[in-house]
């Protein structure tokens, strides 16, 4: 039995985590801490919390009186590191929240981490994982092999520098002060609870309202989509068995451009119209509605500063010494995401009310169509 604290836990992975550890080892205690940002919504966790399987506590990782008093009352020997500013746009549009919470957060935690365990004498059992992503790694162009665990690091925006920082952080601690920490690196997530502000989910709504797909520059842009159930599996995994000190990469080994994963999109909404007669009225906007493919609503559109062309992982460490392996494939896991989304009218309605409008104006005001 661990005592285990999850930062971010009401983020997109945090929330799937917190549910695949619950299932997955119900012995555990689980604290999730989250400052409740924009990006943050409890509703799925809600049962949970009510029934105290899990102990919410709503505080920021830079409050270090608060992480230290966190680490003494519940004496976590797990920490599932995931609380960050995550959107790529946002990073460019105002950094440095960026730099506060992946940074200074950061550091704030590890030092919490370090001091407790030192004082307890639990360092040699107790773990800290901290979720990264590939975009540390900087871009790639179409013959490049994917990223490993030993590719460069060139962060080519405020976010993935803040990573970047944030990842040296990690290993700095490893190194000076041989705090248990392991690193993972991941590509793109999608899946359900995802923030309507980055692609999949955006492009579903915005068809569904009837609204322009805003496809980034002539949408070339490559990603590796990994499903959140793959990816909560395998931080699983990397933080019960894999070695101290290392990083780990985790990919859906499922490499689209985002032209074809909005065309993908755009069919799985045709379809679902097509079966279900019902979705015509409670979506009267949506082309599928009137028989027409949710194709026509897409539009390329000023690109992204510093876009970066192509992200690849290979995951080969994380099977050879896990012998962990994404399952879900890239066009099952989409379907299942469209039908979520589908599904949760009343999740996602409530998400973007507010100022979710005012981010929508903000990215997409200035940008034309190319
Ligand atoms: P998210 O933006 O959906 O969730 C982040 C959560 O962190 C939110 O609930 C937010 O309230 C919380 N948070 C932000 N600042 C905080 C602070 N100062 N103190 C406490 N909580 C704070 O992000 P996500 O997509 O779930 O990503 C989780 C982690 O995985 C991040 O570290 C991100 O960098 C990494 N990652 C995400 C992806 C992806 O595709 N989503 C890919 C690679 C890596
Ligand atoms: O409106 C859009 N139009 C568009 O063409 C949006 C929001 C995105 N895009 C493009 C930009 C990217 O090439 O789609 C691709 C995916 O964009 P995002 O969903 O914003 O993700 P990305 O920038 O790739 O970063 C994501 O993966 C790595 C996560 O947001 C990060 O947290 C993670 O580290």
């Amino acid at each position: 039995m661990q005592s285990v604290l999850i930062t971010g836990g009401a983020g997109f992975i945090g929330q799937n985590l917190v549910h695949a550890w619950c299932a997955a080892r119900p012995a555990d205690r689980l604290v999730v801490v989250d400052a409740m940002t924009y990006a943050a919504n409890l509703r799925s966790l809600e049962s949970k919390i009510a029934d105290r399987s899990i102990l919410f506590v709503k505080g920021d990782i830079q409050d270090a009186a608060l992480m230290r008093r966190l680490f003494e009352e519940h004496k976590f020997t797990r920490v599932a590191h995931l609380a960050a500013e995550s959107h790529v746009d946002r990073s460019i549009a105002d950094p440095e929240a960026f730099l506060q919470t992946n940074v200074l957060g950061t550091f704030t935690l590890l030092r919490a981490a370090l001091d407790a365990w030192r004082a307890a004498g639990t360092l040699a059992h107790s773990r800290f994982l901290h979720v990264s992503t590939d975009e540390v790694y900087g871009s790639l162009q179409s013959t490049d092999p994917a990223f490993s665990e030993s590719s460069p690091y060139r962060p080519n925006s405020p976010y993935a520098a803040s990573k970047a920082a944030s990842d040296h952080l990690v290993r700095a601690y490893v190194e000076t002060y041989r705090l248990p920490a392991l690193i993972t690196n991941c590509s793109n997530n999608y899946g359900c609870y995802q923030h309507p502000e980055k692609l999949i989910p955006l492009m579903i709504i915005h068809a569904l309202a009837g609204k322009a797909l805003p496809i980034y520059g002539d949408g070339s842009n490559v990603r590796d989509w990994l499903h959140v159930s793959d990816h909560c599996m395998a931080l699983m995994a990397v933080i019960e068995r894999g070695r101290v000190g290392e990083t780990y990469n985790v990919g859906g080994g499922n490499e689209r451009n985002n032209r074809d994963v909005v065309g993908l999109i755009c069919d799985a909404l045709d379809r679902a119209f097509a079966i279900d007669t019902g979705l015509a009225s409670r979506f009267p906007s949506c082309p599928a509605a009137s028989g027409n493919s949710c194709r026509s609503l897409i539009s390329f559109v000023t690109d992204r500063p510093g876009h970066d062309r192509r992200y690849a992982i290979d995951a080969t460490k994380l099977a050879d010494e896990l012998g962990t392996r994404c399952s879900v494939n890239f066009d099952d896991g989409l379907g299942q995401t469209v039908q979520w989304y589908l599904d949760h009218e009343d999740w996602w309605r409530e998400v973007t009310s507010g100022a979710y409008k005012t981010w929508i104006d903000k990215n997409y005001g200035f940008r034309i169509a190319v």
